[in-house]
């Protein structure tokens, strides 16, 4: 079956992050990542392929995409035409319902739902693991949002695995953003500048892999807090690797700093709640949902934070019917 096909993907926040590439290159991470789908940021996309078109048609929100931007779909569109032995261009048309490039993983739900909805559009009818392989090479992060919940991303894997499903624990993550407008380094970029330059790079890539099985056994007795603790050991490992690359790189404001303060005091008031920062300024904050409502009015009233999105974990991807 041909025609258009449109899929929607959420995107996920990783507890343990991905940061640098394994030397066997294809795109493959040199440490496990483990992360959490969110259900309120999500990319809906659509895919057809069409006869007569000379080259893809991209938009994205609304722009016609350019640059990196375009030749990173189209490299995935070269990839799903080679394995259903098409030629046509496609017309793509991508919408986040969240700020792109911002730091809130716009990535990783897009080339999640782009590889679901092309190879659907294509005829190839993939595995979700397939999928999952599919989007991991045109962007790591994007192999986890193919699952719902806790899903893990080993080092050097092809694809992603789900380790939990959404409802595993009772809690939700706020997304407290800093800072609006584009980030000044991309993840791609950052990390290979990180892994080229830094004196802590090796440190990072080798703490991470006790940090993740210590994250995930934690994640599996439902042990929020010790979770928690790993998750914020990961982000600050992965900065602090930043910090020590020439020249250093610096994703977080003084704002940033205020909020995981904040939450730090939080926690000493009894709030089960902790942080983690991407490649951005924004503070994502995981915490049991009784404390959702009170977390929400005091770090609103941070210095410096501009808004805050409260999320449930959530779906998978998944083809919405045309
Ligand atoms: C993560 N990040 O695990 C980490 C934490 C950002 C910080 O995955 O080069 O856009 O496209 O494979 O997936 C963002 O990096 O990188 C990312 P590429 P990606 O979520």
């Amino acid at each position: 079956m041909t025609g258009a096909f449109r899929a929607v993907a959420c995107a996920n926040i990783a507890l343990c992050k991905y940061w640098g590439k394994s030397p066997k290159g294809d795109n493959l991470t040199a440490v496990p990542s483990l992360s959490l789908t969110l259900a309120a940021l999500s990319t809906t996309t659509t895919v057809e392929f069409r006869a007569g078109l000379s080259a893809d048609e991209i938009e994205i929100g609304g722009v016609r995409a350019q640059g990196r931007a375009r030749e990173r779909v189209i490299a995935l569109l070269d990839e799903v035409r080679a394995r259903a032995q098409r030629s046509e261009r496609a017309v793509v048309v991508s919408h986040n319902d969240f700020p792109t490039a911002s730091g809130l993983a716009s990535s990783a739900s897009g080339f999640s739902a782009l590889a679901l909805a092309a190879q659907a559009a294509s005829g190839l009818s993939l595995s979700p693991r397939e999928v999952s392989a599919l989007g991991r090479r045109a962007s790591a992060s994007a192999a986890r949002s193919v699952y719902p919940g806790y899903v893990e991303l080993l080092a050097e894997a092809e694809a992603a695995e789900p380790v939990a499903p959404a409802d595993h624990l009772d809690v939700v993550m706020l997304i407290v953003q800093t800072k609006s407008g584009e980030k000044p380094v991309s993840s791609t970029q950052g990390m290979r500048h990180t892994q080229a330059t830094s004196a802590y790079y090796r440190a990072w890539v080798e703490s991470s892999f006790e940090r993740f099985e210590r994250a995930k056994r934690a994640l599996l007795s439902r042990d929020l807090e010790g979770l928690g603790q790993a998750m914020e050991e990961s982000t600050l490992a992965m900065h602090a690797s930043m910090w020590a690359a020439r020249p250093p790189l610096n994703y977080l404001l003084p704002a940033t700093l205020a909020v995981m303060e904040r939450v730090r005091a939080l926690r000493e008031q009894g709030l089960s709640a902790f942080f983690t920062m991407d490649a951005g300024p924004h503070v994502k904050v995981l915490l049991a949902s009784r404390d959702a409502e009170r977390a929400t009015e005091e770090l609103s009233q941070v210095s410096g934070v501009l808004g805050v999105i409260r999320s449930a974990p959530g779906p998978g991807a998944r083809l919405l019917s045309e």
